[in-house]
């Protein structure tokens, strides 16, 4: 049987940047990961990082490329009723900013350090169970090459996303999920094409729906509109795509949309989720293994990465200063942050959707609150200091 400290299931954003923060501070992990590192770079997600996350990415020592090829953003855009204005985040969070740097590098990056330094990663582990996490000895068992294996720890860090092992094993009767479907999905599209707003992030609300223009790099954007939940990917040709974004933005920025060949297109459903607690017994959930957000406000990322930040503190106060403070605390800390990313994801997403009961007065409503944010400071600060992320110790005493 192998023996680490702490063992990490799921090798996405939240798995790895713990596993370069516990190494940082000589702690042992393993991460047990479903797929192969290929598969989990292919997944095409989230683009904006908030500073919180990019801070974390330069100390775990991955902020190279990011600093190289990210592309920082001062400001983000909205558009309604044809019209488009702009919310100088930077000037209302005291000089605060957001990266656009796709999660598949920032992956990529986390990938490449933890190879570097040589720690265990096992890929393509199947039928990984979480075991006697409500004692003190917690084990992980899996299957690979035909073979069952062992990891005896004495923590699970459940990083395996909505669709993961960790919270599932957790009983019933031992948490709580508190869950709202939207009744819409985003259809999203990466072309090589450059960004029709290289240094904004634009959210536009229209009569049509939602779209959002967004990019990975000065040569590559990333594109969303909001469609119906039975949409398929088939339905929608590339020029149908084009032709439905500019319908949604102001004339003079459709004018400038730089079409191209698609190179990915999915469709994503839209859902806000939170399990309470967040921990059991000496298992951890964190990321989307424990909350989902609506893309909307693009926080799923960055939760992920606080989660982490805040996981990894407990462990460190656990090992070096012997004691329990940080571990007992980690998930009321946690889900006070992640109610008001949820809080804000919901917000701009009931702002900027078409709901099937929007209607004529629904759709006047929210041009109305979207005229009085951009011309209210009170407002227009308030998105703006949510967008770049709350401090971590936010309404702490
Ligand atoms: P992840 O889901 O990324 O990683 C979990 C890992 O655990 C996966 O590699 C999985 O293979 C593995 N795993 C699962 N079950 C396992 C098991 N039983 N054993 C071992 N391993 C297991 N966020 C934004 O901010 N902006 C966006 O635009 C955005 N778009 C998104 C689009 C889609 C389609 C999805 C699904 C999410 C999107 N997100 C977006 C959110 C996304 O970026 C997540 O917040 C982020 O991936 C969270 O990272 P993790 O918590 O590591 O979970
Ligand atoms: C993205 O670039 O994928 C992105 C940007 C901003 C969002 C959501 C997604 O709010």
């Amino acid at each position: 049987m192998t023996r680490t400290q702490v063992a990490i299931i799921g090798a996405g954003p939240s798995g790895l940047l713990l596993g370069q923060l516990l190494h940082k501070a000589g702690i042992d992990n393993i991460i047990v990961e479903r797929q192969t590192g290929e598969y989990v770079l292919g997944r095409i997600r989230a683009g904006i990082l908030e500073q919180i996350t990019t801070d974390l990415l330069r100390e775990v020592g991955v902020g190279t490329r990011l600093d190289a090829e990210g592309t920082v953003h001062h400001s983000i855009e909205l558009v309604f009723a044809g019209t488009r204005h702009a919310i100088d985040v930077h000037g209302l969070t005291n000089g605060q900013v957001v990266t656009a740097y796709g999660q598949t590098e920032m992956t990529r990056d986390l990938m490449a350090a933890r190879s570097g330094a040589s720690l265990p990663t096992v890929y393509e582990a199947a039928d990984v169970e979480v075991l006697d996490y409500d004692g003190d000895k917690p084990r992980v068992r899996y299957r690979k090459d035909g073979q069952t294996h062992e990891i005896a720890c004495d923590f699970i860090a459940g990083c395996d996303g909505f669709h993961g092992v960790c919270r599932a094993s957790v009983p019933k009767g031992s948490i709580t999920e508190f869950e709202k479907v939207y009744p819409f999905g985003w259809l999203g599209v990466l072309a090589d094409v450059p960004p029709v707003s290289p240094h904004a992030i634009v959210y536009a609300n229209s009569e049509r729906g939602f779209a959002l223009c967004s990019m990975r790099s000065p040569t590559r954007s990333r594109y969303y509109v909001q469609c119906p939940l039975d949409d398929k990917v088939e339905d929608w040709s590339d020029q149908r795509f084009w032709d439905e974004l500019r319908r949604r933005l102001d004339p003079e920025m459709a004018s400038r949309v730089i079409t191209g060949p698609t190179i990915e297109k999915s469709i994503a459903p839209l859902r806000s989720f939170v399990a309470e607690p967040m921990r059991f017994g000496r298992m951890f959930l964190a990321g989307d293994a424990a909350h989902i957000v609506p893309p909307t406000g693009a926080k799923g990322l960055n939760l992920a990465a606080s989660d982490v930040k805040y996981l990894s503190g407990a462990f460190i106060e656990y090992y070096r200063d012997k004691t329990s403070a940080g571990i007992d605390s980690y998930s009321e800390r946690c889900l006070r942050r992640v109610w008001k990313a949820e809080r804000f994801s919901w917000w701009l997403t009931t702002l900027m959707h078409r709901f099937p009961d929007t209607e004529g007065f629904g759709q006047k409503v929210q041009e109305a609150e979207l005229d009085y944010l951009v011309n209210s400071e009170s407002l227009s600060r308030s998105l703006a200091e949510n967008y770049v992320g709350l401090p971590l110790n936010f309404g702490e005493r």
